[in-house]
């Protein structure tokens, strides 16, 4: 502990934290843009600066609180004339870096519309403009490295300001204020490196957009839609794209069924929008707040969640009866980390179990099964999910999803748990005042297992209560599976199964997922089954969370578990209406009409 002064009052604070942490603690809520405590300093946006010096020293000194450490005898100011003219200053050199961005980008536009404009024309006449504002630019605006960005950013940027080729995320690069959260959490976490900042030469007075250094759209990118860049940007550059206008309009026509499926976590994160206690909305007041905005018909994702259990939990067993089938095998539940296998891991396409996700499978049941049970043409409904995840988006897209016959897709559109958030502040429902309401049926009960699924190793320990029930015929001892659970990033157990022993593993997290993979392929790889989330803690720190505080996730966890120990019943191969669906309609798990409607194939 050391001894600061802050604005003239004494504090006592951990010496561990820096300055913007330790002013923090004690209450003083100093606004930083570019600075997140899990990424650490940058000190590019300077609104965190504070006036400080050290004890018998006469003269204060300007720093970034963020990149301060604090020690013994400290003195601070948070809030001094001086302060307050560095930090309008910060703040209006970060509108500057916005519309020189924007002006930059509109040039580029007019550039592609008349085509007429060499790039030497097009250059002067940006430079004079830009020259000409009241904004000081510096004089060097364009050398030779600038002129092949410029011509990258007219040929490749054309008339778009707001990149939306991902499909899942966009990035508006006219809202960018070099913050680089984005870069650091994309190459840090993720250890994906779509991001760089254009190096320092080309650089110049921020007039690029943080593209990355290629110039390339997101699409062609390594990009595997995860989204976290979009949880932790605080410019709002970075988005999910939006769909709540599109879903307006389907709803207002009132021409279409109107159907919806919540998934396991982000009932667990809606409330802190609203500034409730995380995982404070039941699933009930989630049903309610549904019906509210408008669904026909409110079913849980859950209850798929169940379903993928009973064919993932087969499928496993399969495999390991079939000497000759393949392990390990990977769960495929998780959009972003089928992405990075598509693109970064093919040889591991064999070893995904060819379940389809949850939320596809609830869109392949809606369209295909519940549809002909009320009689209606698949063609008049719209099935939509609510995620914690972006990549849930783009997965919804993938052909395999598409109906060969109708032309279907199985999931029409997906919301994030911020564009529902977003859509209740718009209709101003106050949803803690909300009574609880039952899920429609039979896609409306889950068990416990599937609330699990919110968390890193949830479809491990699902998966595990099942395959031990459909070997064994009895339930897994004492359910509750703790050698899968938490917030590790690499989690390894064994487990005794009949004399066989299973090798598992739980992973979350790219950067984690790229560190386990190392060893891939050499004889230390020695697993049987292996459940990959590619965002950190699994989807509760899914991509399309609300951007809470980090130190949030522990707590959705923990949510995670109270509920899943109060649920009536707790294994997938409980669930009353899973059991009818497989009597009325699908058969058998794994079975012939499963593999078609509830399974799926990948392209490398
Ligand atoms: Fe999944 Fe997820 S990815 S675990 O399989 O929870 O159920 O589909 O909905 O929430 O995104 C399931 C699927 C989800 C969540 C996510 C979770
Ligand atoms: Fe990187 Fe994920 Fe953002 Fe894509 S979505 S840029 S992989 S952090």
């Amino acid at each position: 502990e050391v001894k600061i002064i802050i604005n003239g009052e004494k504090f006592r604070v951990s010496s561990k934290l820096n300055l913007l942490e330790a002013c923090r603690k004690v209450g003083f809520d100093i606004a930083a843009l570019c600075y997140h405590p899990a990424l650490g300093p940058v000190g590019t946006c300077k609104c965190c600066v504070v006036d400080v010096k050290s004890e018998g020293s006469t003269n204060y000194k300007r720093a970034c609180a963020c990149a301060t450490e604090v020690w013994n005898g400290m003195d601070i100011r948070t809030d001094s004339p001086q302060v307050r003219e560095q930090l309008m200053s910060a703040i209006a050199d970060l509108r500057k870096k916005q519309k020189n961005r924007s002006l930059i980008m509109k040039i580029a536009g007019n550039y592609d519309k008349r085509g007429d404009l060499s790039l030497e024309r097009y250059i002067k006449k940006g430079e004079s403009r830009l020259q000409s504002s009241k904004y000081q630019i510096s004089e060097k605006v364009f050398d030779d490295e600038t002129d092949s960005m410029l011509d990258l950013l007219i040929d490749r940027v054309s008339n778009r300001f707001i990149d939306q080729t991902n499909l899942a995320i966009q990035v508006d690069h006219t809202k960018c204020i070099d913050c680089t959260r984005c870069v650091n959490v994309c190459s840090n976490l993720q250890g994906m490196n779509v991001y760089s900042t254009i190096s320092t030469s080309v650089y110049v007075d921020s007039l690029m957009p943080s593209l990355n250094t290629k110039g390339e759209f997101l699409s062609e990118t390594m990009c595997i839609s995860c989204g976290q860049c979009s949880l932790y940007c605080p410019s709002g550059a970075i988005t999910e794209i939006d769909h709540t206008e599109k879903l307006e309009v389907i709803m207002k026509t009132k021409k279409k069924l109107v159907i919806v499926g919540i998934a396991p976590s982000s009932r667990l994160s809606l409330a802190e929008i609203f500034k409730l206690t995380p995982g404070s909305l039941t699933t009930g007041q989630c049903a309610h707040l549904l019906r509210l905005l408008g669904f026909n018909r409110v079913f849980d994702v859950q209850f798929t969640a169940d379903l993928t259990i009973m064919e993932e939990g087969t499928e496993l067993l399969h495999r390991i009866n079939d000497p000759n089938s393949i392990l390990p095998m990977f769960t495929s539940c998780c959009p972003g980390w089928i992405n990075l296998v598509e693109k970064q891991y093919q040889n591991i396409i064999p070893h995904l179990s060819s379940c389809r996700s949850p939320q596809q499978m609830f869109g392949s049941i809606i369209k295909n099964y519940y549809a002909k049970k009320i009689n209606i043409d698949p063609k008049d409904i719209f099935c939509v999910t609510v995620m914690p995840c972006t990549a849930k988006k783009k997965e919804l897209l993938r052909e395999q999803f598409r109906n060969p016959e109708t032309g279907l897709r199985d999931v029409d559109l997906c919301l994030t748990v911020r564009e529902v958030g977003r859509m209740v502040a718009k209709r101003g429902i106050e949803f803690s005042e909300l009574e609880d309401r039952e899920f429609d049926n039979p896609l409306g009960f889950s068990t416990g297992a599937a609330q699990l699924f919110a968390g890193s190793g949830g479809v491990m320990e699902a998966a595990v209560r099942s395959a031990y029930w459909l070997k064994f015929g009895e339930d897994f001892p004492a359910l509750q599976y703790n050698a899968v659970r938490g917030l590790k990033g690499i989690k390894e157990a064994v487990l005794d199964f009949d004399g066989r022993q299973l090798r598992l593993a739980v992973v979350s997290g790219g950067k984690n997922i790229h560190k386990f993979l190392e060893t891939w392929g050499t004889s230390s790889f020695n697993y049987d089954f292996i459940e990959i989330m590619a965002c950190p803690g699994g989807c509760i720190g899914g991509g399309g969370q609300p951007r809470s505080n980090l130190d949030i996730v522990p707590i959705r966890l923990k949510s995670v578990y109270q509920r899943e120990q109060k649920m009536t019943s707790r294994s997938s191969h409980d669930n009353p209406y899973v059991k009818k669906l497989y009597q009325d309609w699908l058969k058998k798990p794994y079975g012939e009409k499963a593999m078609m409607y509830l399974h799926t194939t990948y392209a490398p």
